[in-house]
Protein backbone atom coordinates (compact mmCIF):
# COMPACT_ATOMS: atom_id res chain seq x y z
CA UNK A 1 0.00 0.00 0.00
CA UNK A 2 1.00 3.55 -1.02
CA UNK A 3 1.40 5.50 2.71
CA UNK A 4 2.94 8.53 0.85
CA UNK A 5 0.23 11.47 0.71
CA UNK A 6 0.80 15.22 -1.41
CA UNK A 7 1.42 17.84 1.29
CA UNK A 8 -1.49 20.18 1.36
CA UNK A 9 -0.58 22.55 -0.64
CA UNK A 10 -0.08 26.41 1.15
CA UNK A 11 -3.85 28.46 1.69
CA UNK A 12 -3.38 31.25 -0.97
CA UNK A 13 -2.88 34.95 0.67
CA UNK A 14 -6.35 36.77 0.51
CA UNK A 15 -7.24 40.16 2.00
CA UNK A 16 -10.12 41.10 4.22
CA UNK A 17 -13.05 40.35 1.95
CA UNK A 18 -11.01 37.04 1.08
CA UNK A 19 -10.10 37.98 -2.59
CA UNK A 20 -6.42 37.21 -4.02
CA UNK A 21 -4.41 39.64 -5.32
CA UNK A 22 -5.12 38.49 -8.40
CA UNK A 23 -8.37 39.38 -8.62
CA UNK A 24 -7.68 42.65 -8.75
CA UNK A 25 -5.18 42.13 -11.76
CA UNK A 26 -6.36 43.45 -15.56
CA UNK A 27 -5.17 42.88 -18.85
CA UNK A 28 -1.36 42.52 -19.97
CA UNK A 29 -0.09 45.97 -19.91
CA UNK A 30 0.39 47.17 -24.32
CA UNK A 31 2.54 50.18 -22.70
CA UNK A 32 6.51 50.28 -23.57
CA UNK A 33 8.41 48.39 -21.31
CA UNK A 34 9.67 50.92 -18.26
CA UNK A 35 6.99 53.46 -18.59
CA UNK A 36 6.03 55.08 -15.61
CA UNK A 37 1.95 54.64 -16.06
CA UNK A 38 2.38 50.91 -15.59
CA UNK A 39 4.14 51.15 -12.13
CA UNK A 40 1.06 52.99 -11.06
CA UNK A 41 -1.22 50.05 -12.28
CA UNK A 42 0.61 48.12 -10.09
CA UNK A 43 0.08 50.30 -6.92
CA UNK A 44 -3.49 50.98 -7.94
CA UNK A 45 -3.94 47.19 -7.67
CA UNK A 46 -1.85 47.03 -4.56
CA UNK A 47 -3.83 49.53 -2.74
CA UNK A 48 -7.29 48.21 -3.66
CA UNK A 49 -6.17 44.62 -2.85
CA UNK A 50 -4.43 46.21 0.89
CA UNK A 51 -8.01 47.89 1.79
CA UNK A 52 -9.95 45.03 0.47
CA UNK A 53 -12.22 47.17 -2.18
CA UNK A 54 -15.05 44.88 -3.86
CA UNK A 55 -13.65 45.29 -7.29
CA UNK A 56 -17.03 44.55 -8.29
CA UNK A 57 -18.26 48.11 -7.02
CA UNK A 58 -15.42 49.99 -8.77
CA UNK A 59 -15.66 51.88 -11.87
CA UNK A 60 -12.62 52.80 -13.57
CA UNK A 61 -13.03 56.08 -16.23
CA UNK A 62 -10.05 57.95 -18.17
CA UNK A 63 -10.48 59.99 -21.20
CA UNK A 64 -7.88 59.26 -24.37
CA UNK A 65 -3.86 58.62 -23.94
CA UNK A 66 -1.92 56.27 -22.75
CA UNK A 67 -2.47 57.01 -18.93
CA UNK A 68 -5.65 56.60 -20.04
CA UNK A 69 -5.19 52.81 -21.51
CA UNK A 70 -4.21 51.93 -18.32
CA UNK A 71 -7.50 51.34 -16.49
CA UNK A 72 -7.50 48.24 -18.75
CA UNK A 73 -4.56 47.41 -17.16
CA UNK A 74 -5.72 46.90 -13.10
CA UNK A 75 -9.01 45.47 -11.75
CA UNK A 76 -10.32 43.34 -14.24
CA UNK A 77 -13.78 42.25 -12.91
CA UNK A 78 -14.56 46.32 -12.24
CA UNK A 79 -16.86 48.75 -14.31
CA UNK A 80 -15.10 50.67 -17.05
CA UNK A 81 -15.70 53.71 -19.22
CA UNK A 82 -13.03 55.09 -21.71
CA UNK A 83 -14.44 58.45 -22.56
CA UNK A 84 -13.73 61.18 -24.92
CA UNK A 85 -10.64 63.16 -24.61
CA UNK A 86 -11.08 65.20 -21.84
CA UNK A 87 -14.02 64.29 -20.68
CA UNK A 88 -13.91 62.05 -18.03
CA UNK A 89 -14.88 64.39 -15.20
CA UNK A 90 -18.69 64.62 -16.81
CA UNK A 91 -18.84 60.98 -17.56
CA UNK A 92 -17.49 60.39 -13.73
CA UNK A 93 -20.28 62.78 -12.52
CA UNK A 94 -23.02 61.25 -14.68
CA UNK A 95 -22.32 57.63 -13.10
CA UNK A 96 -22.12 58.81 -9.60
CA UNK A 97 -25.25 60.58 -9.99
CA UNK A 98 -26.71 57.44 -11.29
CA UNK A 99 -25.26 55.15 -9.04
CA UNK A 100 -23.81 56.40 -5.86
CA UNK A 101 -22.59 53.24 -4.08
CA UNK A 102 -20.00 52.68 -6.70
CA UNK A 103 -16.26 53.62 -6.23
CA UNK A 104 -15.15 55.55 -9.34
CA UNK A 105 -11.08 55.60 -9.98
CA UNK A 106 -9.92 58.03 -12.96
CA UNK A 107 -7.18 57.73 -14.86
CA UNK A 108 -6.33 60.89 -17.15
CA UNK A 109 -2.84 62.09 -18.24
CA UNK A 110 -1.48 65.63 -18.08
CA UNK A 111 -2.67 66.61 -21.88
CA UNK A 112 -6.50 65.10 -20.80
CA UNK A 113 -6.16 66.69 -17.88
CA UNK A 114 -4.33 69.93 -18.53
CA UNK A 115 -5.28 71.04 -22.22
CA UNK A 116 -8.22 69.63 -23.88
CA UNK A 117 -9.62 68.63 -20.59
CA UNK A 118 -8.49 71.79 -18.59
CA UNK A 119 -12.93 72.90 -18.48
CA UNK A 120 -13.82 69.96 -17.06
CA UNK A 121 -10.99 69.42 -14.80
CA UNK A 122 -11.75 72.60 -13.34
CA UNK A 123 -15.39 72.31 -12.44
CA UNK A 124 -14.27 68.68 -11.14
CA UNK A 125 -12.35 70.26 -8.54
CA UNK A 126 -14.91 72.74 -6.98
CA UNK A 127 -17.41 70.56 -7.37
CA UNK A 128 -15.69 67.41 -4.85
CA UNK A 129 -17.04 64.42 -6.43
CA UNK A 130 -16.29 61.10 -4.69
CA UNK A 131 -13.71 59.86 -7.02
CA UNK A 132 -9.78 59.38 -6.81
CA UNK A 133 -8.77 61.96 -9.80
CA UNK A 134 -5.44 60.37 -10.90
CA UNK A 135 -3.25 62.69 -13.20
CA UNK A 136 0.27 60.45 -14.85
CA UNK A 137 1.77 63.49 -15.79
CA UNK A 138 4.68 62.85 -18.12
CA UNK A 139 4.70 66.65 -19.32
CA UNK A 140 4.06 65.34 -22.88
CA UNK A 141 1.58 63.64 -25.25
CA UNK A 142 2.90 60.15 -25.22
CA UNK A 143 0.20 58.43 -27.41
CA UNK A 144 0.54 61.02 -29.87
CA UNK A 145 4.61 61.17 -30.27
CA UNK A 146 5.97 63.39 -27.34
CA UNK A 147 4.37 66.87 -28.66
CA UNK A 148 4.41 69.41 -25.26
CA UNK A 149 1.74 69.11 -22.82
CA UNK A 150 0.94 72.11 -20.62
CA UNK A 151 2.82 70.59 -17.64
CA UNK A 152 6.22 70.41 -19.88
CA UNK A 153 9.02 72.63 -18.37
CA UNK A 154 9.96 76.20 -19.60
CA UNK A 155 12.93 74.94 -21.27
CA UNK A 156 12.45 71.72 -22.26
CA UNK A 157 13.54 70.41 -26.02
CA UNK A 158 11.72 68.39 -28.35
CA UNK A 159 14.16 66.01 -30.86
CA UNK A 160 13.66 68.78 -34.00
CA UNK A 161 14.84 70.99 -31.93
CA UNK A 162 11.51 72.69 -30.85
CA UNK A 163 11.60 74.72 -27.14
CA UNK A 164 8.79 74.70 -24.83
CA UNK A 165 8.47 78.84 -23.74
CA UNK A 166 5.19 78.63 -21.91
CA UNK A 167 5.30 78.26 -18.18
CA UNK A 168 3.86 74.86 -16.80
CA UNK A 169 0.71 74.61 -15.36
CA UNK A 170 1.19 73.10 -11.58
CA UNK A 171 -2.24 71.30 -11.26
CA UNK A 172 -1.74 70.80 -7.77
CA UNK A 173 -1.80 74.33 -7.10
CA UNK A 174 -4.56 74.61 -9.71
CA UNK A 175 -6.30 72.07 -7.87
CA UNK A 176 -6.24 73.93 -4.32
CA UNK A 177 -6.82 77.07 -5.43
CA UNK A 178 -10.14 75.50 -6.37
CA UNK A 179 -11.27 74.56 -3.50
CA UNK A 180 -10.34 70.69 -4.08
CA UNK A 181 -10.35 68.70 -0.80
CA UNK A 182 -7.54 66.21 -1.38
CA UNK A 183 -4.51 67.15 -3.30
CA UNK A 184 -1.27 65.24 -3.22
CA UNK A 185 1.74 64.82 -5.94
CA UNK A 186 3.92 61.48 -6.21
CA UNK A 187 6.40 59.59 -8.42
CA UNK A 188 5.84 56.60 -10.11
CA UNK A 189 8.76 55.12 -9.01
CA UNK A 190 7.93 55.60 -5.22
CA UNK A 191 6.27 52.49 -4.37
CA UNK A 192 5.64 53.52 -1.10
CA UNK A 193 4.74 57.13 -0.96
CA UNK A 194 2.35 56.28 -3.69
CA UNK A 195 0.99 53.57 -2.41
CA UNK A 196 0.17 55.46 0.85
CA UNK A 197 -1.14 58.17 -0.77
CA UNK A 198 -3.31 55.59 -3.40
CA UNK A 199 -4.95 54.11 0.51
CA UNK A 200 -5.18 57.76 2.12
CA UNK A 201 -7.04 59.37 -1.16
CA UNK A 202 -9.46 56.02 -1.53
CA UNK A 203 -10.07 56.73 2.40
CA UNK A 204 -11.29 60.17 1.53
CA UNK A 205 -15.01 61.36 0.62
CA UNK A 206 -14.83 63.78 -1.94
CA UNK A 207 -12.13 64.20 -4.81
CA UNK A 208 -8.81 62.91 -4.41
CA UNK A 209 -6.61 64.62 -6.32
CA UNK A 210 -3.40 62.77 -7.18
CA UNK A 211 -0.83 64.06 -9.77
CA UNK A 212 1.66 61.03 -10.29
CA UNK A 213 4.88 62.41 -11.81
CA UNK A 214 5.47 59.32 -14.63
CA UNK A 215 8.38 59.31 -17.01
CA UNK A 216 7.81 58.44 -20.79
CA UNK A 217 10.60 56.86 -21.46
CA UNK A 218 9.58 57.16 -25.16
CA UNK A 219 8.79 60.61 -26.39
CA UNK A 220 10.34 63.26 -23.35
CA UNK A 221 13.77 63.05 -23.57
CA UNK A 222 13.93 66.43 -23.62
CA UNK A 223 17.42 67.98 -22.29
CA UNK A 224 16.65 69.59 -18.84
CA UNK A 225 13.20 68.48 -18.33
CA UNK A 226 12.39 67.72 -14.98
CA UNK A 227 9.77 65.24 -15.09
CA UNK A 228 11.24 62.48 -17.37
CA UNK A 229 13.61 60.01 -18.22
CA UNK A 230 14.74 59.38 -22.01
CA UNK A 231 15.91 56.78 -24.27
CA UNK A 232 19.64 57.66 -25.92
CA UNK A 233 19.39 56.38 -29.33
CA UNK A 234 20.50 57.98 -32.43
CA UNK A 235 20.64 62.02 -32.87
CA UNK A 236 18.66 63.74 -35.07
CA UNK A 237 15.74 61.79 -35.57
CA UNK A 238 12.38 62.92 -36.43
CA UNK A 239 9.67 62.49 -33.77
CA UNK A 240 7.00 60.84 -36.86
CA UNK A 241 10.18 58.28 -37.34
CA UNK A 242 10.73 56.71 -34.06
CA UNK A 243 9.88 52.90 -34.60
CA UNK A 244 11.33 51.08 -31.69
CA UNK A 245 10.99 50.94 -28.32
CA UNK A 246 13.83 50.50 -25.72
CA UNK A 247 13.49 48.64 -22.57
CA UNK A 248 14.52 50.35 -19.41
CA UNK A 249 14.46 49.30 -16.13
CA UNK A 250 11.81 50.95 -13.75
CA UNK A 251 13.42 53.84 -11.82
CA UNK A 252 12.83 53.09 -8.19
CA UNK A 253 13.24 55.42 -5.40
CA UNK A 254 13.27 55.61 -1.53
CA UNK A 255 13.69 58.70 1.01
CA UNK A 256 12.71 59.65 4.03
CA UNK A 257 10.03 62.36 4.71
CA UNK A 258 11.33 65.55 5.37
CA UNK A 259 14.13 64.89 2.77
CA UNK A 260 15.05 65.36 -0.76
CA UNK A 261 16.44 63.35 -3.72
CA UNK A 262 17.55 63.52 -6.60
CA UNK A 263 16.62 61.17 -9.54
CA UNK A 264 18.75 60.69 -12.41
CA UNK A 265 17.08 59.77 -15.48
CA UNK A 266 18.30 57.95 -18.49
CA UNK A 267 19.29 60.72 -20.63
CA UNK A 268 21.37 62.82 -17.63
CA UNK A 269 18.25 64.95 -16.45
CA UNK A 270 18.05 65.54 -12.90
CA UNK A 271 14.48 64.81 -11.08
CA UNK A 272 14.06 66.79 -7.81
CA UNK A 273 11.67 65.27 -5.26
CA UNK A 274 11.05 66.97 -1.89
CA UNK A 275 9.02 64.59 0.43
CA UNK A 276 7.14 66.36 2.67
CA UNK A 277 8.40 65.97 6.56
CA UNK A 278 6.05 64.37 9.43
CA UNK A 279 5.47 67.66 10.87
CA UNK A 280 3.77 68.88 7.98
CA UNK A 281 0.19 70.19 8.56
CA UNK A 282 -1.54 68.99 4.95
CA UNK A 283 -4.63 71.15 6.64
CA UNK A 284 -3.45 74.30 5.87
CA UNK A 285 -4.04 75.63 2.89
CA UNK A 286 -1.87 78.59 2.82
CA UNK A 287 1.54 77.06 3.59
CA UNK A 288 0.33 74.44 1.11
CA UNK A 289 -0.17 77.16 -1.36
CA UNK A 290 3.46 78.50 0.02
CA UNK A 291 5.21 75.36 -0.12
CA UNK A 292 4.27 74.68 -3.90
CA UNK A 293 5.52 77.57 -4.79
CA UNK A 294 8.85 77.64 -3.06
CA UNK A 295 9.57 74.35 -4.46
CA UNK A 296 8.85 75.35 -7.72
CA UNK A 297 10.90 78.03 -7.68
CA UNK A 298 13.87 75.92 -6.54
CA UNK A 299 13.10 73.68 -9.78
CA UNK A 300 12.10 71.03 -7.25
CA UNK A 301 8.35 68.96 -6.68
CA UNK A 302 7.13 68.74 -3.48
CA UNK A 303 5.73 65.15 -2.73
CA UNK A 304 2.94 63.84 -0.38
CA UNK A 305 -0.35 64.82 0.82
CA UNK A 306 -0.40 68.48 0.28
CA UNK A 307 -3.96 70.08 1.51
CA UNK A 308 -6.35 67.57 2.70
CA UNK A 309 -10.09 69.48 3.76
CA UNK A 310 -11.79 65.97 5.01
CA UNK A 311 -15.11 67.44 5.74
CA UNK A 312 -16.60 69.00 3.19
CA UNK A 313 -19.78 67.85 1.87
CA UNK A 314 -19.72 65.70 -1.10
CA UNK A 315 -21.29 66.44 -4.81
CA UNK A 316 -23.73 63.65 -3.85
CA UNK A 317 -24.57 65.00 -0.46
CA UNK A 318 -24.78 68.69 -1.58
CA UNK A 319 -27.12 67.95 -4.25
CA UNK A 320 -29.16 66.34 -1.22
CA UNK A 321 -29.98 62.73 -3.19
CA UNK A 322 -31.73 59.83 -1.57
CA UNK A 323 -29.79 57.54 -0.16
CA UNK A 324 -30.90 54.14 -2.62
CA UNK A 325 -28.90 54.88 -6.26
CA UNK A 326 -31.26 56.60 -8.44
CA UNK A 327 -30.28 53.49 -10.97
CA UNK A 328 -32.04 51.18 -8.52
CA UNK A 329 -34.82 53.20 -7.70
CA UNK A 330 -38.20 51.77 -9.22
CA UNK A 331 -40.82 54.43 -11.66
CA UNK A 332 -43.04 54.63 -8.77
CA UNK A 333 -40.29 56.28 -6.92
CA UNK A 334 -38.87 58.72 -9.67
CA UNK A 335 -42.15 59.65 -11.50
CA UNK A 336 -44.00 62.23 -9.70
CA UNK A 337 -47.85 61.21 -11.09
CA UNK A 338 -50.46 63.95 -12.01
CA UNK A 339 -51.12 65.72 -8.65
CA UNK A 340 -47.50 66.67 -8.27
CA UNK A 341 -47.15 67.53 -11.45
CA UNK A 342 -49.94 70.00 -11.38
CA UNK A 343 -49.20 71.12 -7.73
CA UNK A 344 -46.08 72.63 -9.38
CA UNK A 345 -47.50 74.12 -12.09
CA UNK A 346 -49.84 75.66 -9.89
CA UNK A 347 -47.29 77.43 -8.15
CA UNK A 348 -45.30 78.78 -10.81
CA UNK A 349 -49.11 80.51 -11.69
C1 LIG B 1 -10.80 65.25 -29.47
C2 LIG B 1 -9.39 64.70 -29.62
N1 LIG B 1 -8.38 65.56 -29.87
C3 LIG B 1 -7.11 65.08 -30.00
C4 LIG B 1 -6.87 63.75 -29.88
C5 LIG B 1 -5.45 63.24 -30.05
N2 LIG B 1 -4.85 62.83 -28.82
C6 LIG B 1 -4.90 61.55 -28.39
S1 LIG B 1 -4.10 61.30 -26.93
C7 LIG B 1 -3.64 62.94 -26.87
C8 LIG B 1 -2.81 63.48 -25.75
C9 LIG B 1 -2.51 62.49 -24.68
O1 LIG B 1 -1.63 63.05 -23.73
P1 LIG B 1 -1.76 62.72 -22.20
O2 LIG B 1 -3.14 62.94 -21.75
O3 LIG B 1 -0.70 63.48 -21.49
O4 LIG B 1 -1.50 61.15 -22.15
P2 LIG B 1 -0.15 60.29 -22.31
O5 LIG B 1 -0.29 59.63 -23.64
O6 LIG B 1 1.01 61.22 -22.23
O7 LIG B 1 -0.20 59.34 -21.17
C10 LIG B 1 -4.12 63.65 -27.97
C11 LIG B 1 -3.89 65.08 -28.21
C12 LIG B 1 -7.96 62.89 -29.60
N3 LIG B 1 -7.79 61.57 -29.42
N4 LIG B 1 -9.20 63.40 -29.47
S1 LIG C 1 4.84 56.43 -25.40
FE1 LIG C 1 5.50 57.15 -23.37
S2 LIG C 1 3.59 57.38 -22.18
FE2 LIG C 1 3.13 56.09 -23.96
S3 LIG C 1 3.37 53.97 -23.25
FE3 LIG C 1 5.33 54.60 -24.16
S4 LIG C 1 6.53 55.37 -22.44
FE4 LIG C 1 4.40 55.32 -21.75
MG1 LIG D 1 1.16 62.84 -20.88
Amino acid sequence: MDTTTTPPSPPKKTNRIGLELATYRGSKTTLCAGCGHNAISERIIDAFYEMGVDPRQVIKLSGIGCSSKSPAYFLGTSHGFNAVHGRMPSVATGALLANRKLIAVGVSGDGDTGAIGIGQFVHLMRRNLPLVYIIEDNGCYGLTKGQFSPTADVGSRLKNGVVNDLPPIDTCALAIELGATFVARSFSGDKKQLLAILKAALSHRGTAMIDVISPCVTFNDHEGSTKSYAYVKDHDEPLGEISFVPFFDDITVEYDPGTTTEVRMHDGSRLILKKLGDDYDPTDRMRARHVLHETARRGEFATGVLYVEPDKDDFLTQLNLVDAPLAELPESRTRPGRAVLDAVMESLR
